[in-house]
């Protein structure tokens, strides 16, 4: 008998970028993904780990049946509902002996391909009334959040790369991990074009990664110097008057005080200081604030983000950005008007800054709290380990690994240990599933309809993400889950647990983290009593109640639309009084503390000559797909990067097997020559390795740089984000 095969328009969401693909599916499986060239927003773009996606589908590894662990830590298969069954007592349970903040919820970066699923975990564990609910927002750049609460919004929008003059990325490389700045809906055609067209892209980044290599400028400085390489072009834009003064004088306070607070970030200091030429600072000051039309934005990454000071960088990429007036204008495009999500006017003027941290729940400790971020996923092994009332005791995993990606494994280790009961729901057996008492196998990817409302919500949790186009796109079911299976999706396994334990369930129709405050229209509230027969796409209808583009209109073009929504930025309302903030005195005291540090003793720690920085691997997104042939081409292990000369210098050679130890913790590797580093520093892809007792398969795990970060040591005080970039460490032969 000849093969069945269909190819049908599918959507990949390993990354939020979502790209439309063509999904070929051969007798029931899921056989090849390409690009989809009649999508008019990707045009037949996709990358390495899109085009896996029938590897990761079919991977021997994955489950095809939940997991119960057995009193001899060994797993037996379970059914799904029978899982929810028991699981409901248990957590019912621990709700009636030690409160519902006994409770906690942590949800990673792979509740990103299912929408309803994030909606769905929220809606449980507000409807069991506990505060608990974490993501893995707050161990990545959560001080975007709490910057935006600062300085206030702009609700025009964002300036449009496709159109810029100049753009400036501070650690990140979107070209890899179309995160950030660059569109991700194929960022290397979208660079080159921009650059054939004139625009001069300023990259400050510690590596010539792979968009620093296509930079007008790249300054390549120590890293962890950020903060006082933005306040320096601050303060030369302001010296020399490259400044927007109407659009400040209308649209912005705290110039004066600004301006006082960046006077110590003179060029020479900051050249001293990162350790670049003084002469390129200026220029790149002058090129971002006079090229062109003087169009464009500055956007920083996680490498940024993670050297300490990451809400006060991110502050002072707001206030660059707003000195040289580098929002959009009325009457020009609005540039990423929802399709899925509601209508908004964008107007020409600012929204007030907020309240953005120190409310809502406290935790137990290093005086943290809820945030516009949400809570602070750094301490939540803390709150799993301290005993007294208030200590958690079941934690939820939906789509994480915190074995593998959250700071101090050793702590993480032992608080999963420590547990009554966690629950992971993976697609393996991960990490962090290894802990588990459950494991429940959710169906994946092209298993499950899929909609892009994630890559339009994104654009509210910072500037310079998310689909630069009104584009939408919905696809069905496109391969069954394979046969014999037992799979459940994530968000029926939330509902599941709901009617077990006779709970109120609504869910607001999307969840929006601190960006919701800016949003014209309220989520509407959707109640989903009784409801036992629910469909995915039903829950997408619900979700997409009150679109811009009706949800049936979107689903009458498989291969994804732009649609022709002729939105102009509108005049600013006559009696608009907001203004954006240059001066909330958390960031101006947070500078001083930067001004005031003594960083020349810090850099000549002797014992600790070479700084860990963090990188994307080309391949993976973080743990997932690190052990799939087809992706990691025999190498699944993360290699410790050095410059040839500092190998050299210790007496290495590209291959051996090191040791690399930080203040706090030491880890195996191996080191792989890479020139594009500078010479002081050392650079890892995080979450590899296995668990501490297996550091001898570091060349089949690779190896945990999470290890190495102390979560109580040096950490954000809004936030609690600890130091997970700029590590300082010290390489020394032998694993
Ligand atoms: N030292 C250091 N630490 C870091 C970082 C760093 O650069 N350096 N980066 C930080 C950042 S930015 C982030 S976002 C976090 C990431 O933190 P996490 O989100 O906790 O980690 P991931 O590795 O992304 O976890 C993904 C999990 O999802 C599972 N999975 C894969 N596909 C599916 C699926 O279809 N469904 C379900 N349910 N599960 C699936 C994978 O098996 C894996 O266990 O780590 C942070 N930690
Ligand atoms: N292929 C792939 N794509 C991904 C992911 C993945 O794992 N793989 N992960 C996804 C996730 S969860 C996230 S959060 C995003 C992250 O997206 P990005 O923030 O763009 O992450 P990277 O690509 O690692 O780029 C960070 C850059 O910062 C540089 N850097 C390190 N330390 C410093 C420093 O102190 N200062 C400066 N200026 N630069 C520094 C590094 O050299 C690196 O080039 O990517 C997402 N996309
Ligand atoms: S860029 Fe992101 S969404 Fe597109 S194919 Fe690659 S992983 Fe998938
Ligand atoms: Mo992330």
């Amino acid at each position: 008998m000849s093969p069945t095969t269909t190819t049908q328009p599918g959507i990949c969401r390993i990354c939020s970028a979502h790209c439309g693909v063509l999904a070929t599916v051969t007798d029931g499986r899921l056989t090849k993904v390409t690009g989809d060239p009649e999508n008019p927003m990707f045009k037949g773009y996709t990358c390495a780990k899109g085009r896996a996606l029938p590897d990761i589908h079919n991977n021997p590894r994955r489950l095809l049946v939940s997991q119960k662990r057995g009193t001899d830590g060994t797993y037996e298969a379970i059914g799904a509902e029978r899982a929810m069954d028991e699981i409901a007592v248990e957590l019912q349970q621990l709700i009636d002996e030690h409160g519902p903040r006994s409770v906690a919820m942590y949800l990673g970066t792979n509740g990103l391909p299912y929408p309803a699923s994030a909606l769905m975990a929220n809606a449980f564990i507000r409807a069991i009334e506990s505060p608990m609910f974490f993501t893995a927002n707050t161990i990545d750049q959560p001080g975007k959040q709490i910057a935006l609460a600062a300085h206030g919004h702009w609700l025009g929008g964002d300036v449009d790369f496709h159109t810029a003059d100049s753009w400036m990325l501070i650690g990140t490389n979107p070209l890899v991990s179309k995160a950030i700045g660059i569109p991700g809906q194929n960022p290397g055609q979208g660079l080159r074009t921009a650059i054939t067209r004139g625009m001069q892209l300023i990259v400050v980044d510690p590596r010539r990664s792979q968009t620093a290599a296509r930079a007008a400028i790249h300054i390549q400085p120590r890293p962890g110097e950020d903060v006082s390489i933005v306040a320096g072009m601050i303060k030369i834009i302001l010296d020399e008057m490259l400044y927007d003064a109407d659009f400040v004088a209308e649209n912005a306070s705290g110039l004066t005080e600004l301006a006082a607070a960046v006077a110590g970030f003179t060029s020479g200091y900051v050249a001293r200081r990162a350790d670049i030429p003084e002469r390129q600072l200026i220029d790149a000051a002058r090129l971002f604030a006079t090229h062109g039309e003087r169009r464009g934005m500055v956007n920083a990454g996680t490498g940024a983000n993670f050297a300490a000071h990451g809400s006060l960088l991110e502050y002072l990429c707001l206030c660059l950005t707003t000195i040289c007036g580098r929002w959009q204008r009325a009457g020009e495009p609005v540039l990423r008007p929802n399709t899925l999500m509601p209508a908004f006017v964008a107007k020409a003027q600012p929204h007030p800054p907020y309240e953005g941290w120190g409310y809502g729940e406290k935790l137990r400790v290093r005086d943290l709290t809820d945030t516009v971020a949400g809570m602070p996923t750094a301490a939540l092994a803390d709150e799993i380990l301290l005993p007294g009332d208030g200590q958690v005791k079941a934690l939820i995993c939906i789509g994480g690994n915190p074995m593998a990606a959250w700071p101090d494994q050793r702590k993480t280790l032992r608080a999963l240990e420590s547990l009554d009961l966690l629950v992971t729901l993976d697609t393996e057996m991960s990490l962090t599933s290894r802990l588990a008492d459950y494991v429940i196998a959710p169906m994946m990817q092209m298993e499950t309809p899929a909609m892009t409302m994630g890559s339009e919500l994104i654009k509210y949790y910072t500037s310079g993400t998310g689909i630069p186009a009104p584009y939408g796109q919905y696809v069905p079911r496109i391969v069954d889950p394979p046969p014999g299976s037992d799979l459940t999706e994530e968000w029926q396994f939330f509902l599941g647990l709901t009617k077990r334990m006779n709970l109120d369930l609504w869910f607001v129709n999307f969840f929006g983290g601190g960006g919701g405050r800016f949003m014209e229209s309220p989520p509407a509230i959707i109640n989903m009593n009784g409801e036992t027969t629910l469909t995915t796409e039903e829950v997408f209808e619900q979700m997409c109640a009150g679109s811009r583009i009706p949800f049936d209109e979107v689903r009458r073009h498989p291969h994804g639309k732009i649609y022709d929504v002729d939105d102009v930025v509108a005049e600013r309302d006559a009696d608009c009084t907001a203004r954006l903030d240059l001066a909330n005195a958390f960031m101006i005291d947070d500078l001083g503390a930067v001004l005031a540090e003594d960083f020349a003793t810090a850099r000549a720690d002797s014992e600790y000559p070479f700084r860990l920085i963090p990188r994307r691997h080309g391949s993976f997104m973080n743990s997932s797909g690190t052990n799939l042939p087809t992706l990691n081409r025999g190498k699944a292990y993360n290699p410790a990067y050095m410059h040839p000369d500092s190998i050299a210098a210790l007496g290495l050679a590209s291959g051996d097997l090191v040791t690399v130890t930080s203040p706090h913790d030491g880890i195996p590797s191996v080191v792989e020559a890479d020139d594009t580093l500078r010479r002081d520093v050392i650079a890892m892809h995080h979450a590899f390795g296995g668990l501490p007792a297996e550091d001898a398969e570091v060349l089949d795990r690779g190896s945990n740089v999470g290890r190495l970060v102390p979560t109580d040591v040096e950490f954000d005080p809004i936030t609690g984000l600890p130091r997970q970039g700029n590590i300082p460490v010290r390489v020394t032969a032998g694993a």
